[in-house]
Order: structure tokens, then C-alpha cells, then sequence
């Protein structure tokens, strides 16, 4: 087993080993963040996301001194839309739908400018990225065998949205035996109230699915 460092979380600290710990950077994608994409279509303040990128910078400039395991992950669908389920592509009422036309390209279709990470944030050659069509990361994807591959038994779970595709992956994460530690300034919800409640919720009745940490409580951990 190697050295492990302990980071300060909630509901108690947690030991990382680092070389057995992954980065998981959810969805940071054009579509969700930016000005004029899907996610303002749909209604949203994409402000709240954008407070994300900075902090995950940092977070992700230290796990690759590191030598962590970073794992990216985008959401979205073939150009047929053969892998989105008609419940998903009719959901709700935005004024664009998954493989309609927007400011971006074809939302959330692979391939499309809109679908890929924000430049901030953009994957070395060398970084696993999981392109998934669902909200959880191991549903329909290579994830989980990637973790298994890598010895991977420990995420930082980041990104975007917290209540969606953060809680859902951490939650598939947590029951396959993952210990995850959700990093609190470095995911992001459209609204304040489900940022606030969503970390509640995963280190509540003792962390019930996971710990939440701050990046400047890991960032030394990580040097
Ligand atoms: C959503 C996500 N919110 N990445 N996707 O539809 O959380």
C-alpha cells in the first residue's frame, strides 16, 4: 500500500493514497457552460458554472504534477441520436433540443464544437476521456473498467451539474466501492440552493454516499 495523506472533509477527514486516486472532471462542456448554448436555452444562469472553472484549473494543474490518474467525461449522443432514449431527447420544453442546431453546433451531439471541454479545462492527448450518454459515467461507457485497469479505488469526483451527473456518477461510484470526495468550489449547479443542499445531501447520516472536500484543503495534499 503506498503513503497516504489525510484532507480535511465532510463528514470526517479522509486518507488519500494518491497513486490509487483519480481526478473525474464531469461534463465541462461548451454547451452547458457557455453564453448561447444549451444550457441558457434551457432557462439557466450559466454564471453559476462558469465560478467552477477557475478553482478546477488549479485542482487540475496539481493532480497532473501528480501523476493522478485525470479522467474527463462529456455527455452526449451519436449524430443519429440512436443512443438517446426518446424519453431524454423529449424532455421538458427548451427552445432547442439534444441534436438540434444551436450557437454551438448540434447540442450535445459528439463531434460538435459545443459538445467538447471548455479551453480552460481541454484534455492532454494522453488524459482518458469518456464520452457518455447518459448522467452517470458508468452507465453505457468503458469507465469503470478504466478505474479497475489503473488500480483506481479513490475519486475526486468535479464538475458539472452537482445535483445531475455529479450526484448520479459519485452515487454509481459509491455502489460499485469507490471512495469518493466530492470537491466542493469545484462543481457547480445552475442554482445556488441545489449546490448548497446537493453537497449536503452526500456527506449527510455519517456520508452516506461519499465526503466533501474543499480544493484548498486537497491542493497541499496534492503537492
Ligand atoms: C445535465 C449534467 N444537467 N452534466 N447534465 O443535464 O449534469
Amino acid at each position: 500500500m503506498s503513503e497516504s495523506v489525510t484532507v480535511m472533509a465532510l463528514p470526517e477527514p479522509i486518507d488519500l493514497e494518491l497513486d490509487r486516486t483519480a481526478l473525474v472532471i464531469i461534463d465541462m462542456q461548451r454547451d452547458f457552460l457557455l453564453p448561447g448554448g444549451f444550457g441558457e436555452t434551457l432557462g439557466n444562469d450559466v454564471g453559476q458554472l462558469q465560478k467552477v472553472v477557475e478553482p478546477l484549473q488549479a485542482l487540475l494543474a496539481a493532480a497532473r504534477s501528480a501523476g493522478m490518474l485525470v479522467v474527463h467525461t462529456r455527455e452526449g449522443h451519436l449524430p443519429d441520436l440512436s443512443d438517446c432514449p426518446p424519453a431524454k431527447l423529449s424532455r421538458g420544453a427548451p427552445s432547442k433540443r439534444i441534436g438540434d442546431l444551436g450557437a454551438f453546433g448540434r447540442i450535445l451531439i459528439r463531434g460538435e464544437y459545443g459538445h467538447d471541454i471548455v479551453d480552460e479545462l481541454a484534455p492532454l492527448a494522453d488524459e482518458v476521456v469518456i464520452d457518455k450518454p447518459g448522467k452517470g459515467a458508468f452507465y453505457a461507457t468503458d469507465f469503470g473498467k478504466v478505474l479497475e485497469s489503473n488500480g483506481i479505488t479513490q475519486l475526486l469526483v468535479t464538475g458539472v451539474t452537482t445535483e445531475v451527473c455529479v450526484h448520479t456518477t459519485t452515487r454509481e461510484a459509491n455502489d460499485r466501492g469507490y471512495e469518493c470526495v466530492v470537491v466542493s468550489d469545484c462543481v457547480g449547479s445552475y442554482f445556488p440552493e441545489f449546490q448548497r443542499v446537493g453537497l449536503e445531501m452526500i456527506a449527510a447520516q455519517g456520508g452516506i454516499f461519499g465526503w466533501v472536500a474543499a480544493s484548498a484543503d486537497l491542493l497541499p495534499a496534492m503537492l
